[in-house]
């Protein structure tokens, strides 16, 4: 195939006073901050599913994004013809947009076949294909992932599906995608609970499905020992849909999980951004609930809309709200496998090629001016000082964490000597304007 984006040639950084749509303002991949370069601290990726595999398809209407490979568009095209060229198209774009990684499903990259032996066949083909590519232009892979949930064998769930033979499926899918992940040297392993929830407790064992679920990441840690895959095994919070309820509430549904099936130590969370705010909590919340439970793994980069309760998936474009999210980041020491996966798709109208291009760039500008807010809020050390000092009076106290003092004797002691908590002030407008001021000023 010739050049698919023909009307953009490499992306590169120009500085935030330059206007040109094609040029980064922000994200200036070399350089150092906060001890390690941009692209190091930031760890982009491109998902293969909506910028790609998506043809813009929603429940109202039909196809509006210009993928001749989509058979939607080209009906006449072999399916394996048809995954190459998108194949083509998809690396000229991470090369160009000078994005380190890529995610997919399975589904994305190679047609199923009409037997669970073809769609292997023909993933293995196109894996061998990725793994040109990857070598040819530097691309590295953040994560697979299996789809168990688009097919109607899926449709009451996979792992905690009723018909086991529905579990059985999506084991035998995610061993092969698994090995697929582990062949283009994948930093990680993401399960995201598609269909793992409930649209009524009236037809739903929860116990039950629960206890699946749980065999079922064990099973698939497991596997990841048997093939030594490297990577980190991640799962996706989410609160609901597609279901009513999604089993993987939030980040602290998950980590309970994880301890109720012993698998604390090997699974990890993908935190999405959307998926946050849609289960009622802020974005930077999950990231410290993770950081605080040693389970926060990778970032899926995306925003909602603050009056739609849904998954949009839009490109991130709130420096103030990623800051907060960097910040925590930061915090927690930073990625290790994970990196920020743009998750994120183009609105249906935005129907011109190099929309793609844009709305990449503008999230990663987005993401790394954040990144330079929250570095400086680290590195001028105000806002900690000012949170450790409301704790300053722990400092004189330590035999009552530590279990010390029994709660007869801290009854006796207030009998004995009466102390008023004191009334301090919590300064939150205070600090608020901090932050805007490191906004304001990170260059
Ligand atoms: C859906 C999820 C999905 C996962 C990958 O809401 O975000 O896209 O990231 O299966
Ligand atoms: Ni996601
Ligand atoms: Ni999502």
């Amino acid at each position: 195939m010739s050049e698919f984006f023909d009307t953009v040639d490499t992306v590169r950084y120009e500085g935030p006073e330059s206007d040109n749509p094609f040029a980064f303002r922000w994200y200036d991949a070399d350089r150092v901050v906060a001890g390690r370069t941009m692209a190091e601290h930031l760890r982009f990726g491109v998902c293969y599913w909506h910028s790609f595999t998506w043809d813009g398809f929603d429940i109202f209407g039909a196809s509006t994004q210009d993928r001749p490979w989509h058979p939607s568009q080209n009906a006449a095209l072999d399916p394996m013809d048809a995954a190459k060229m998108k194949m083509e198209a998809a690396f000229e774009f991470f090369e160009k947009l000078g994005a380190p990684f890529f995610s997919f499903h399975d589904i994305d990259i190679a047609p199923a076949g009409a037997t669970f032996a073809e769609s292997c066949r023909n993933l293995d083909e196109m894996i061998d294909l990725a793994a040109g590519h990857m070598e040819r232009t530097g691309t590295k892979l953040l994560w697979g992932t299996t789809n168990a949930f688009s097919h109607r064998r899926f449709m009451a769930g996979a792992a905690t599906n009723p018909d086991p033979a529905a579990f059985r499926y999506a084991a035998a899918q995610v061993a092969h995608c698994m090995s697929a992940t582990k062949r283009l040297g994948g930093a990680n392993y993401v399960l995201w609970g598609g269909r793992e929830g409930y649209e009524t407790l009236l037809n739903t064992d929860l116990t039950r499905e629960l206890d699946q679920l749980g065999r079922f990441m064990n099973l698939v840690v497991e596997h990841k020992y048997a093939i030594g895959f490297e990577g980190a095994l991640l799962i996706e919070p989410k609160p609901f849909e597609p279901t009513k309820h999604q089993y993987d509430y939030d980040v602290a549904t998950v980590y309970g999980f994880l301890k109720k099936y012993g698998l604390e130590n090997e699974i990890k969370v993908n935190i999405e951004v959307n998926h946050a705010t849609l289960s009622g909590h802020d974005f930077h919340h999950e990231i410290a609930t993770a950081v605080n439970s040693g389970i926060f793994g990778s970032i899926d980069a995306n925003a909602g809309d603050d009056r739609l309760g849904w998954d949009l998936d839009r490109f991130p474009s709130s420096v103030e709200q990623m800051t907060l999210g960097m910040l925590e980041i930061l915090r927690g020491g930073g990625f290790t496998t994970g990196g920020l996966m743009f998750d994120s798709k183009l609105r249906r109208q935005s129907v011109s090629r190099d929309d793609l291009f844009i709305a990449h760039i503008g999230g990663m500008d987005t993401m790394a001016r954040s990144l330079l807010a929250a570095a400086s809020i680290i590195d001028d050390g105000e806002l900690d000082s000012l949170r450790d000092a409301r704790y300053a009076g722990w400092n004189s106290e330590q035999d009552l964490l530590d279990g010390k003092v029994s709660l007869q004797q801290i009854h006796d002691e207030l009998l004995a000597h009466d102390v008023e908590p004191a009334h301090t002030s919590g300064r939150q407008e205070m600090l608020e304007r901090l932050v805007a001021r490191h906004i304001e000023r990170a260059r």
